[in-house]
């Protein structure tokens, strides 16, 4: 009996001390050579893997969605990725939750945005540039605006500001202010860039303006400060929410008098293409723009090139 008992201990010693072993050994492996041990641990599952291949989109048919899908076509590294789409709100409540718990997670993402403020982010380097370079977005009304709301016209040709501007107003209404007020808030601390966009431009007696836009944050942003100015100069204004290709072709086909969220020459450039003979191109309200894929900074992965296939 007494003798059995050491046995035992003597035998669970050994199992314990050769499962340390192998635990330790195993490690050092998946660090050294990666994938190819045959483990199928935490350890070396890539962060591909853990994304299920799938990148967080936003809204069907915004123009980085639409880069996205590109990017899976051209990048050897995106073999077989998918861009799930769902809205602007529930890409933000997924980079949220992701960054809250740690978790890797990768979103089509753009700039100005109030996600570089309260997360620390970075853009994957694009290499083949299917994201494009710098972007400008633009203000496009209808044709006749001009002789029919000429001071509509002016304030919208007149309208632009920094992507500084555009942020802050997109930050307070993340952090709870209703659109409107975060709007009204911005002009208020910003009458000198308003008196310029106002410069000659008369007051008018409920003359209606319809703006269109997509329930994307910058828009939400520069539509609603946008429509209180104009509002401040007596106009009667009604803002629209649409689909992306829905707002183009409403302002080419004169159903709405403009929109100040063309983000060109690349996200939205196909769109142009389609309607620019029918639109009015006010030019640019905003330089410094930017598309592309955003991930958490503590994410080790700097590039598309180093994401992997889903083979
Ligand atoms: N965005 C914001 C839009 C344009 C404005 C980058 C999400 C898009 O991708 O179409």
């Amino acid at each position: 009996m007494f003798n059995l008992k050491w046995k035992h201990l003597g035998l669970t010693v050994v199992l314990l001390l050769s499962l340390l072993l192998a635990a330790c050994g195993s490690n050092d492996e998946d660090a050294g050579n990666g994938n190819d041990d045959g483990d199928d641990n935490e350890v070396t599952e890539s962060v591909s893997e853990q994304l299920d291949y799938t990148i967080t989109g936003i809204e069907p048919g915004s123009g980085v969605v639409g880069s996205a899908e590109e990017a899976t076509e051209v990048y050897d590294s995106l073999a077989g990725w998918e861009v799930a789409t769902s809205s602007s709100g529930a890409m933000a409540t997924a980079l949220s939750e992701a960054i809250a718990n740690e978790e890797p997670i990768i979103v089509t993402g753009w700039t100005p945005h109030w996600k570089f403020a309260k997360f620390d982010l970075k853009y994957l380097d694009d290499p083949e540039k299917v994201f494009g370079d710098e972007e400008v977005i633009k203000t496009m009304v209808r044709e006749g605006l001009e002789d029919e709301k000429p001071n509509a016209y002016k304030v919208l040709d007149q309208f632009n500001w920094t992507a500084a501007d555009m942020e802050s107003v997109m930050l307070e209404i993340q952090n709870g202010a209703d659109e409107a007020e975060a709007a009204q808030n911005w002009i208020d601390n910003n009458q000198d860039k308003v008196a310029e966009w106002t410069e000659g431009v008369e007051d008018v007696d409920g003359v209606k303006v319809e703006l269109v836009y997509v329930l994307w944050d910058s828009e939400i942003a520069s539509t609603n400060v946008v429509a209180k100015v104009l509002e401040s100069k007596g106009f009667d204004v009604t803002i629209t929410s649409v689909e992306n290709a829905a707002m183009w072709e409403s302002v080419a086909t004169g159903n709405t008098d403009g929109m100040v969220a063309a983000w060109l020459p690349g996200t939205h450039g196909d769109l142009y293409a389609q309607f620019q003979d029918d639109l009015v191109d006010l030019g640019e309200n905003l330089t410094g723009a930017k598309i592309g894929l955003v991930v958490p900074s503590y994410m080790d992965v700097d590039s598309i090139e180093d994401l992997q296939p889903n083979e």
